[in-house]
């Protein structure tokens, strides 16, 4: 990876933009695709890349499929992009393997799904202040508006950089060799962006790639990621008023809680703390674990969330190197955030369960980037979150995501705590998280903007 690439690549893929806590997402469906494509092109240089640091406000643009061809991508460029990609998130396969079925399916969603406008690209900003980000939204939609129909979502930076149930977030991530150099856990650059080199040693496909480098869309895909967009509510008084119904003295509900995450409310992970919530601990430790020393679950469940999405050195049996390959072969590089106003300011359990309900909804803008749909979000999603044989496991679902109930086969609603003599068992776990709109997008390098934005007209 050189500094070509670096101001080539989206910021937003390589970084989270801690420092820029206001963040909205405008999802666009392009009706006037020329003038869409001259705003593009006029507006390219605001777009940011990852040599940009310091700045105080940022805009990233990803496309769906169906945005790509409307913009004019030819046939034989688009053709290459991934099935996933072109079939896009909601077809009725994928929407079983995914558990966006039931309560989650796609015809009750807010946006993306059949029965709404072509959802065709979406705008990121992000800015240290909510002024610069209220300015530049207004900006955008301001300019946009007389050619796209949009649709904004929120966020909302909670206490501590926690979720809305309460626990911290953004604890565990991967970086990318060559550029997260400080990260212990590197994963090869092609893990998350097309055209380099993957954990398997090949080049991960980029669309364009074998195009004549006088072909317009010449090495389109290189240096570009997809983009998972999940809006994803949460049933904050839901999820703690059945903790509290299964809570005892021995066992209250935020230490149940922990065990369906796999961390405690601050991030201490419970395979390093097992007993309780630590007062303080070095955030250096945060990831120092890989569950080898706990195959039975004792201190972190198998069926918590943190070790279905990421289950380190445990997998399915294999030998610690080998299952740590094998794990790393689906690895998402995460950037959500909150939506919607938090229940308690702090996020209190028990402040929480007494609050008023008014109605407001609230949840998470999952965003993660991935350079292979299928074998990364995809294979988390199907084979370890929603999956009730997970690791030896026979009715859990992932805790925290698990779509129920489950249309046919067990109903998934167990949640497994083993102990010595005997595991706890906590049953009809009910589902805490629904989907609400979806999409999946690429996010491609400026260059390729760059041709995706060129006219016949010569702009
Ligand atoms: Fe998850 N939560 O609050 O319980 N997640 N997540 N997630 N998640 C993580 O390590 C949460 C969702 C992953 O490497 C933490 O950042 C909630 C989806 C992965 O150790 C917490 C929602 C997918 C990890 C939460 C949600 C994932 C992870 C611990 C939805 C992918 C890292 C803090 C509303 C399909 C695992 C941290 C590792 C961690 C929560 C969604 C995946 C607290 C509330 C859809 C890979």
């Amino acid at each position: 990876m050189n500094q070509d690439d670096l101001s080539d690549i989206q910021s937003v893929i390589l970084y989270a933009y801690k420092n820029l806590p206001h963040a909205s997402y405008l999802i666009l469906s392009i009706e006037h695709p020329d003038l869409f494509k001259q705003w593009l092109s006029e507006h390219l240089p605001e777009v940011t890349p990852s040599t940009q640091k310091d700045t105080s406000s940022a805009l990233n643009i990803a496309f769906t499929s169906s945005g790509l061809e409307n913009l004019g991508l030819p046939q034989d460029t688009h053709e290459q992009f991934s099935r996933e990609f072109k079939e896009g998130i909601y077809t009725e396969k994928r929407s079983q393997l995914l558990g966006d079925i039931g309560s989650n399916a796609s015809e009750h969603w807010e946006w993306g799904g059949k029965a709404r406008p072509t959802v065709d690209a979406i705008l990121l900003c992000f800015s240290e202040t909510e002024s610069g980000l209220s300015d530049l939204v207004t900006h955008l939609t301001y300019e946009l508006e007389a050619y796209t129909s949009i649709h904004p979502l929120t966020t909302e930076a909670l206490y501590e950089r926690k979720e809305h149930f309460g626990f911290r977030d953004g604890v565990s991530q991967p970086g990318i060799k060559g550029i997260h150099t400080q990260n212990s856990d590197q994963l090869p650059a092609g893990e998350f962006l097309l055209g380099h080199t993957s954990a398997y040693g090949s080049c991960t496909p980029a669309p364009g790639s074998e195009h004549d480098k006088s072909h317009r869309y010449a090495n389109f895909g290189y240096n570009g990621s997809y983009l998972v967009f999940r809006q994803l509510e949460q049933d904050v008084q839901g999820f703690w008023r059945y903790l509290d119904n299964q809570s005892s003295e021995e066992n209250d509900k935020v230490y149940l809680a922990a065990k369906m995450v796999g961390r405690w409310p601050n991030g201490a992970p419970l395979e390093l703390f097992p007993d309780r919530e630590p007062e303080h601990f070095n955030p250096n430790s945060a990831n120092s674990f890989d569950f080898s020393g706990d195959t039975m679950g004792h201190k972190c469940p198998m069926a918590s969330h943190i070790r279905r999405t990421n289950p380190r050195a445990t997998d399915l049996g294999l030998d610690e190197d080998e299952a740590v390959r094998s794990v790393n072969h689906h690895r998402i590089l995460r950037r959500g955030r909150p939506y919607g106003k938090p229940l308690h300011s702090k996020l209190l359990p028990t402040s929480m369960l007494k609050a008023e309900d008014n109605g407001e909804t609230r949840g998470l803008q999952f965003l993660c980037f991935n350079a292979d749909l299928a074998r990364q979000f995809e294979f988390i999603q199907q084979t370890w979150v929603n999956n009730e044989k997970f690791n030896g496991l026979y009715n859990d679902l992932d805790p925290i995501l698990g779509a129920r109930p489950r249309p046919s086969g067990p109903s998934g609603d167990d949640f497994s705590i083993p102990k010595k003599p005997i595991r706890q068992r906590l049953k009809c776990v009910p589902q805490f998280v629904t989907t609400r709109g979806a999409s999946y997008f690429f996010m491609p390098s400026l260059s390729a903007l760059k041709q995706l934005a060129h006219t016949d007209t010569g702009i």
